[in-house]
């Protein structure tokens, strides 16, 4: 059997390091106990045509399982649970509402946040970005408070094991970490803290954190 490869950056600006996406492979390949190598793109990787055939944006992360490669850091963990029968419930309306918190994460909750990090991380000193920010503040305060209803006691996404919608929010949640806004919502604060406190969490993050010295 082929040792998994996932590509990630040697470095990245302070303001993203232990959040650029290959953390939720490194994640997942931890939790579902597979042993991973990391491959480090330098120079020009992204932009070369043999990068671009396997991520056509030039991102990372693509893993890479013998000759077959993949990218979307979703479809990613999701393959990993399937070839390591870990981090997805056994039955179809459990394995369905984990596929369901997935898509919360990534296509109801992130898109707001990243509005959010677009302004506050990458535009802070724009005009536009100031007089934008305290209604995208509020956008996402709204998804929380959504999210923080409907969530209440829950341990996780689905019962309570833990699964790659949990993975997949956590990873999502954390780019708020530059405010204080998550503090407003105690039980996903807490779920946050559970995420990232999971041993297979923090060798994701140190194997990260690595790279950027
Ligand atoms: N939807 C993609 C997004 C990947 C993505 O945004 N990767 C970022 C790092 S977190 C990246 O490679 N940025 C550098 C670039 O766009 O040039 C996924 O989830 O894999």
């Amino acid at each position: 059997m082929s040792t998994l490869k996932v590509t990630a950056f040697p470095w990245v600006p302070p303001f993203a390091q232990g959040l650029v996406r290959d953390l939720r492979v490194r994640w997942a390949c931890e939790e579902a106990g597979l042993p991973y190598e990391q491959v480090l793109l330098q120079g020009d990787d992204q932009k070369s045509a043999s990068y671009r055939a396997k991520q056509p944006f030039g991102q990372v992360p693509v893993l890479e399982d013998g000759d077959f490669s993949l990218f979307e850091s979703a479809a990613i963990v999701f393959y990993i649970a399937e070839k390591s029968g870990k981090l997805m419930p056994a039955g179809l309306q459990d394995r369905a509402r984990t596929v369901s918190g997935m898509f919360a994460a990534l296509n109801s909750v992130e898109p707001h946040i990243t509005q959010l990090n677009v302004i506050d991380l990458f535009n802070p000193d724009k005009e536009w970005a100031k007089l934008r920010r305290p209604e995208q503040e509020q956008v996402v305060r709204g998804r929380l408070a959504s999210l923080s209803t409907w969530f209440g006691d829950r341990q996780y996404w689905v019962g309570d094991s833990f699964t790659i919608a949990d993975l997949l929010l956590v990873t999502v949640l954390r780019n708020l970490r530059h405010t204080k806004i998550l503090a407003d919502y105690p039980n996903l604060q807490a779920y946050r803290d559970r995420g990232e406190s999971r041993p297979a969490f923090q060798r994701a993050l140190a194997a990260q954190m690595a790279n950027f010295g």
